[in-house]
């Protein structure tokens, strides 16, 4: 991939001849050295001020380094970091609590990464699947939409048909099917060809797939051919979740639950959730998987966690993260803002022919730039933003997804398109 340095001052050069040298080449990082960050604004190393429309895969939904989830992350911090799941802690059952009432579930199970959530989700369905279901031993599958990005561990790529994430990682996981996403008839196919299906894992809105939106009905339809054919429905969220598309959630319809303490009237509601990512507004690795007891307690004591999982720090900053997320009505702003900077793109992309798509729902956007998939355009675009002072990065080659924090305000949007708009015409 090519690489543009020739902007990058010694300081910010050295840093990242150093990561080079020292690190694993596991990612391929734009290059920008950021060392601090406030709101919907990062600073580099040289103090060069950028807006965010990354949020670190829309984990700073609540903006970086709030002051009140900072505040929670120090003052449990100075009292109690860790106990193991040896022991019970004073924070575990109220983070618990808080969780399983703002979404509606029975009950919640605390894990760090999206991608230990996805395990988790995975092992609660093919538990079920044995225990109440009553699938043969070892004869559970697990379906998965094509495109999908769940995570990084084996398992968990063994869902997924991207070549990058798979090649020369296999031996993979056996008992995973995979049908198109957003197509319900493929889905009823499947799931009264084969009654040893347990359930069907699937993003509300493929992310890493270049933001792609399923249709109107979609995830109701999912929901209701999973309980025709009594299947789990896992609805992934780690990126979706927390606010971003306008809603708590993505599955949430409209329902009364924008203050809080969900009424269980999802319009689409998934038999587990997960959630990751901004649950602890980027501070902290949290993630989470919710259920009700019929799923949840099928697994015993012994038989899953996690060192780290539900420890205090954790739940203290999660639960400030969610209540930061309610008390500034940043589902109402993500879609406010949203449908603000849409409409701003499909201007732009009026004027300019480089932008073939704008898509994308609440502060969950992408743009679709005119070229071929492998070719270093949306890149490019991506230095020039980032010369002008705005931060994103390409995915699948010519998309380039737009997700700043969810505090951003209208001034900023406005100021955010002009920055996009010049940064373009330098491309026609
Ligand atoms: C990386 C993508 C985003 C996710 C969904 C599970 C996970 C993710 C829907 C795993 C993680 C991240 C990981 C990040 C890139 C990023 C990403 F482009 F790869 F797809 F956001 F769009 N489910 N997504 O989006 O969560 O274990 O990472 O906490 O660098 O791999 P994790």
């Amino acid at each position: 991939m090519a690489t543009t340095t020739s902007l990058e001052s010694i300081k910010a050069q050295a840093l990242i001849d150093k990561e080079n040298k020292y690190g694993a080449h596991n990612y391929h990082p734009l290059p920008v050295v950021i060392e601090r960050g406030e709101g919907v604004y990062v600073w580099d190393v040289d103090g060069k001020k950028y807006f965010d429309f990354l949020s670190a895969y829309s984990a700073v939904n609540q903006g970086h380094c709030h002051p009140r989830i900072i505040n929670a992350l120090k003052t449990q911090a100075e009292k109690l970091t860790l106990t193991s799941r040896a022991f019970h802690n004073n924070l575990l059952g109220e983070a618990e609590e808080f969780m399983a009432t703002l979404f509606g579930f029975d009950k919640v199970l605390m894990m760090n990464s999206g991608v230990e959530a996805v395990e988790t989700a995975m092992k609660l369905t093919r538990k079920w699947a044995y225990k109440v279901k009553g699938i043969e031993k070892d004869k559970a599958r697990i379906l998965f939409a094509t495109n999908n990005f769940h995570g990084r561990t084996i398992s968990v790529v063994s869902a997924s048909n991207d070549p990058a994430a798979r090649l020369g990682f296999g031996p993979f996981l056996p008992g995973i099917d995979s049908i198109p996403y957003n197509d319900l008839e493929a889905l009823e196919i499947a799931l009264k060809r084969d009654a040893n299906i347990a359930g069907f894992i699937v993003e509300p809105i493929q992310g890493e797939a270049g933001v792609v939106v399923p249709d109107d009905g979609y995830l109701a339809g999912v929901a209701g051919l999973c309980r025709k054919y009594n299947v789990l429905f896992t609805a992934d969220e780690i990126q979706t979740g927390i606010a971003r598309t306008g809603r708590l959630l993505a599955t949430c319809g409209d329902c009364s639950c924008k203050a809080g303490k969900c009424d269980m009237s999802h319009e689409v509601k998934p038999d587990i959730l997960i959630l990751g990512k901004a649950l602890s507004g980027g501070v902290f690795p949290v993630s989470a998987v919710l259920a009700n007891d019929e799923i949840m307690l099928t697994i015993h004591p012994g038989e899953h966690g996690s060192t780290f999982g539900g420890n205090p720090l954790a739940c203290a900053v999660a639960i400030e993260a969610l209540k930061v997320v309610i008390d500034e009505n940043l589902a109402a702003n993500a879609e406010k803002m949203g449908t603000i900077f849409r409409e701003g793109l499909e201007k732009i992309a009026q004027r300019n022919r480089l932008v073939t798509m704008v898509r994308g729902k609440g502060l969950l956007n992408a743009i679709v730039i005119d070229s071929e998939e492998n070719s270093f355009l949306a890149w490019n675009i991506c230095m020039e933003f980032r010369d002008n002072g705005l931060l994103a990065k390409p995915t699948h080659g010519n998309k380039i997804r737009l997700a700043p924090p969810l505090v951003i305000n209208e001034d900023q949007i406005h100021e955010a398109l002009a920055i996009i708009e010049k940064s373009l015409n330098a491309f026609m």
